[in-house]
């Protein structure tokens, strides 16, 4: 028996990235699993890195509670970010690059040394030189933005753009710090770096952990991504958005 085609299913999702289009879910139909999943957004990525993109980082998705409600899957997931993805701090992004932007607040970690595969961070402050306030633009690549748990990797969960506020030293604590994303000056999610997995420090040893199993090692400069702590917001053209966090400032764009 042969398995899915897993480059074909990344040629899929590329194109409907390239063309703004969105495509039916792929897993059920072909049977992908999680591990093939992966494969396939390796391969996805992969073709991003064949345009001449380079790997810059690693988000974490569905880190929290109100993540995972909102897209009805409840595992820990990441995704790859290359150079193309990153928008400056204040930046501009044309939302007719996407099929249906939306837009979080995350966390971002600057990594320095990093423990080998297989060894917890111990040492917080040795493994991350700076911590930044940061949003995320999320665009799944399937109608409606609905997708199974192999759906949502392979499509690189659903990573679009993301921008990196002001690095700050780590702070003493990171584990309740106060988020907020505003649209156009008004408030549209509040919450709390401790729906990131309890504290945004873990996530980091999830995504070591979890990328480890597929042979990703995170390297030193990469930007991380812990997750969203609220859910997302729609991303429209005009509107001015900014993601504040506690202690660390705000990050902000705008979308034409
Ligand atoms: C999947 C990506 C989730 C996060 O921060 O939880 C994610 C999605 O919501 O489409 O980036
Ligand atoms: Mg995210």
């Amino acid at each position: 028996m042969t398995g899915p085609d897993l480059a074909g299913l990344a040629e899929q999702l590329g194109r409907a990235a390239d063309d703004v289009t969105a495509i039916p879910q792929l897993a059920a139909e072909t049977g992908l699993d999680v591990d093939a999943a992966y494969a396939v957004q390796a391969a996805l990525v992969q073709r991003r890195l064949g345009r001449g993109e380079r790997l810059v980082g690693l988000k974490m998705g569905l880190t929290s509670k109100a993540k995972m409600a909102q897209v009805g899957v409840d595992e820990v997931i990441w995704g790859r970010l290359t150079d193309l993805m990153r928008v400056p701090d204040g930046g501009t992004v044309d939302v007719s690059r996407f099929i249906h932007p939306r837009v979080e607040p995350e966390v971002a970690f600057l990594l320095d040394r990093l423990p080998e595969p297989g060894e917890p961070v111990g040492d917080f402050t040795d493994a991350v030189r700076a911590v930044a306030p940061a949003i995320e633009l999320i665009d799944s690549r399937y109608a409606n933005f609905r997708f199974s748990l192999p759906d949502v990797i392979a499509d690189n969960t659903s990573a679009g753009a993301f921008v990196v506020g002001p690095w700050s030293p780590v702070p003493d604590g990171l584990e309740n710090l106060g988020v907020l994303l505003e649209v156009d000056g008004r408030v549209a999610q509040v919450g709390s770096t401790a729906a990131i997995l309890g504290d945004p420090r873990r996530a980091l040893d999830e995504g070591i952990r979890l990328a480890g199993r597929h042979g990703v090692r995170l390297r030193e400069g990469w930007v991380f991504l812990a997750g969203a702590a609220t859910a997302a917001v729609p991303l429209r053209a005009g509107a001015q958005v900014r993601a504040v966090v506690e202690k660390l400032g705000s990050a902000s764009l705008r979308a034409s």
